[in-house]
């Protein structure tokens, strides 16, 4: 059987698949880094379905359409700000995993690939974020037999070799 997760290099916006997830603020309201591209990509329908969504907490997630990306959706997910790990990052980081999945299977979605949450403007430690990212990852994978691919982009190299080593160790 072919492994149902991937690590890869590359833009999260050019990924075709069910779901691509947004590292998202809690006002939903678009911003810089992924989720930047994710609504320049998309188009201007995105943010007009998240307006009356409201806010979005720290951990959980919200799903939208994903207008003119070649992924089918967007679930947008709030990560933690990084306060020096004395804040529950690790287990506000750990939840954005988790309620992904939840909905995945709430919209019976079978494809999806993460950017690296809160590891860009919130500060999360990388090799620390990679290590959640991919325990909750293989969990879930475990859990549900629905899922059929789940991929991990990372923007740079750099990044990429953090995870590689993450799920080394
Ligand atoms: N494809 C894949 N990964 C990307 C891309 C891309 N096109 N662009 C950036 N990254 P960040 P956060 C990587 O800052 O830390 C926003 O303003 C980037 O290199 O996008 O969760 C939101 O509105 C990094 O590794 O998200 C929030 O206010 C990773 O994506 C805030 O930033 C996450 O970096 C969220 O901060």
């Amino acid at each position: 059987m072919t492994a149902r997760w991937e690590l890869v290099q590359g833009d999260l916006t050019q990924v075709k698949a069910d779901a691509i997830v947004n590292a998202a603020n809690s006002a939903l309201s678009g911003g810089g880094g992924v989720d930047g591209a994710i609504h320049r990509a998309a188009g201007p329908e995105l943010l007009a379905e998240c307006r009356p969504l409201g806010r979005c907490p720290f951990g959980e997630a919200r799903i939208t359409r994903g207008y003119r990306l070649p992924a089918a959706h967007v679930i947008h997910a709030v990560g933690p700000v990084w306060q020096g790990g004395t804040h529950d990052e690790d287990a506000v980081l750990a939840a954005c995993y988790r309620n992904v999945f939840v909905l995945m299977e709430q919209h019976g979605l079978r494809t999806v690939a993460f950017p690296s949450i809160s590891t860009g403007a919130y500060g999360f430690p990388i090799e620390r974020a990679a290590r959640i990212a991919l325990k909750e990852i293989l969990a879930a994978l475990e859990r549900l037999p629905s899922l059929q691919r789940v991929t991990v982009v990372l923007h740079s190299e750099r990044d990429l070799k953090v995870y590689q080593r993450a799920l080394e160790s």
